[in-house]
C-alpha cells in the first residue's frame, strides 16, 4: 500500500497509522448552526432526496473540522421508502401503515438503486469530487434487526416492546422481514460502493435490545447474510453493534473489519473477545462533550488507555453526536485525538 492510504481506511484494515483516525457519528447534524440553517429552508424528506443539499450538508463538519472520515448524508429509512414504504420523518421515522403481515412482507419491492433511490448515488459522487484526498466518505445502511423494528413498530420507541413481542410471535414472517431486508441492503450498499463510497457501513441501533441468545438466533443471521454479500466489494466493513457488549462472541464471527462500539462496552474487553483481526471504532460517551476542555482530555485518554495501544482503532463517539453538543467541542476532541496519537 502506497504511503498515502487514507488513515481512516489503513486503520480499518488494522494497520499501523502516523495518527489514529477520528470522526463522529451524526456529524452532519443539527448541532452545527449551518445544518440548521439549511433544514430552517428544506424538511428532512427534500434534503435527503436532493444530491446537492445532501452533498453540502455532508461537507460542512469536515469544512470546520480536522476529521479523518465522512459519512453520506441520509437515513436508514431511505431506502425503505424507496421499497414503497410511505413514512415522516417526525423527526425519527414514523410509518401510518406499520408491517405486521406475511401480505405486507412480500408487497415490500426488492430494491433497484437507480430506479427508487438514484438521488442517494448521485449525492455521493457529488460528495466524492468535493472531498480532500484524505478523508474518505461511508456508505450506510440500517442492520436488518433495526430496519424491523422501525416497519413493526411503525414509529421510534426506547423499547420497541412490539417489533420484540411480534419477534416471538411471528417467527417465520419476522425472518423473512428480514432476510428480504438484507437483500435489499446488499444491493443498496453495492450501488453504493459503486457510486464511491469508500467503506460500509451497517448500523445495528437496536439489536442490544435482544438476549445474547435471541440477539445470536434473530439479528445475527440477516447481519451476516450482508457481510457475506458485500466480501467481493473489496470496501471495509463496519458493523456499529450499539449495546452489544454481551454479543461479542457472536459478533466475533462475522466477517466485518471493523466493530463500532458504544461507551457502555470496554474496548479493551471487546478487543480480546473479537480477536487481532478485526478494527473497533469508538467508544467516547456523547455527554463527555459537555465536560470542560480539560476533563474533555481525561475522558479520551480514558478511552485510548482503555482501547490499549496498537493500531485498528479508529476514534468516534459511542453513538451519535447530540445536537446540543458546542461544535468547538467536537473541534476540541478532533484536535486532541490527533495531539495525542500522533507517531
Ligand atoms: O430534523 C432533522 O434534521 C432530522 C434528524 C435526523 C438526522 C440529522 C434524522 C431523522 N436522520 C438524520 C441523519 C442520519 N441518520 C445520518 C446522517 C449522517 C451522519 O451521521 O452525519 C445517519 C448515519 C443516520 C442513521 C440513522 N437514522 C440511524 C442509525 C444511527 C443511530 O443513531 O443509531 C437511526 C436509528 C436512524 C433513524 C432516525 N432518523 C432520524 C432520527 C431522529 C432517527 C432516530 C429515531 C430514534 O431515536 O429511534
Amino acid at each position: 500500500m502506497t504511503n498515502d492510504e487514507p488513515v481512516f481506511l489503513a486503520a480499518c484494515r488494522g494497520k499501523p497509522v502516523s495518527h489514529m483516525p477520528v470522526w463522529v457519528m451524526r456529524q452532519a447534524g443539527r448541532y452545527l448552526p449551518e445544518y440548521r440553517a439549511v433544514r430552517a429552508k428544506v424538511g428532512f424528506t427534500e434534503l435527503t432526496r436532493s444530491p446537492e443539499l445532501a452533498c453540502e450538508v455532508t461537507l460542512q463538519p469536515i469544512r470546520r473540522f480536522a476529521l479523518d472520515a465522512s459519512i453520506i448524508f441520509s437515513d436508514i429509512m431511505v431506502p425503505i421508502e424507496g421499497m414503497g414504504v410511505a413514512l415522516e420523518y417526525a423527526p425519527g421515522p414514523v410509518i401510518a401503515e406499520p408491517v405486521r403481515t406475511l401480505k405486507q412482507v412480500e408487497a415490500l419491492r426488492p430494491i433497484v438503486p437507480e430506479r427508487d433511490v438514484p438521488f442517494v448515488m448521485e449525492a455521493i459522487k457529488l460528495t466524492r469530487a468535493g472531498l480532500p484526498k484524505h478523508v474518505p466518505l461511508i456508505g450506510f445502511a440500517g442492520s436488518p434487526f433495526t430496519l424491523f423494528s422501525y416497519l413493526v413498530a411503525g414509529k421510534p420507541s426506547k423499547e420497541f416492546s412490539v417489533p420484540r413481542a411480534f419477534a416471538q410471535a411471528e417467527p417465520e414472517i419476522s425472518a423473512r422481514l428480514m432476510e428480504k431486508l438484507a437483500d435489499a441492503m446488499i444491493v443498496y450498499l453495492k450501488a453504493q460502493a459503486n457510486a464511491g463510497a469508500q467503506a460500509l457501513m451497517l448500523f445495528e441501533s437496536w439489536g442490544g435490545l435482544l438476549g445474547p441468545n435471541d440477539y445470536a438466533r434473530i439479528a445475527l443471521p440477516p447481519v451476516k447474510r450482508i457481510i457475506d454479500g458485500l466480501k467481493d466489494v473489496g470496501v471495509p466493513l463496519i458493523y456499529f453493534a450499539n449495546q452489544c457488549g454481551g454479543n461479542l462472541a457472536s459478533i466475533a464471527t462475522l466477517n466485518a473489519d471493523v466493530i463500532g462500539l458504544d461507551w457502555r462496552t470496554s474496548l479493551g474487553a471487546a478487543r480480546k473477545v473479537l480477536g487481532p483481526g478485526k478494527a473497533v471504532q469508538g467508544n467516547l460517551d456523547p455527554a463527555h462533550l459537555f465536560s470542560s476542555p480539560e476533563n474533555l482530555k481525561k475522558r479520551v485518554d480514558e478511552v485510548l488507555a482503555d482501547a490499549g495501544p496498537g493500531p485498528g482503532h479508529i476514534f468516534n463517539l459511542g453513538h451519535g453526536i447530540w445536537p446540543e453538543t458546542d461544535p468547538d467541542s467536537v473541534a476540541r476532541l478532533v484536535d486532541y485525538v490527533h495531539e495525542r496519537t500522533r507517531a
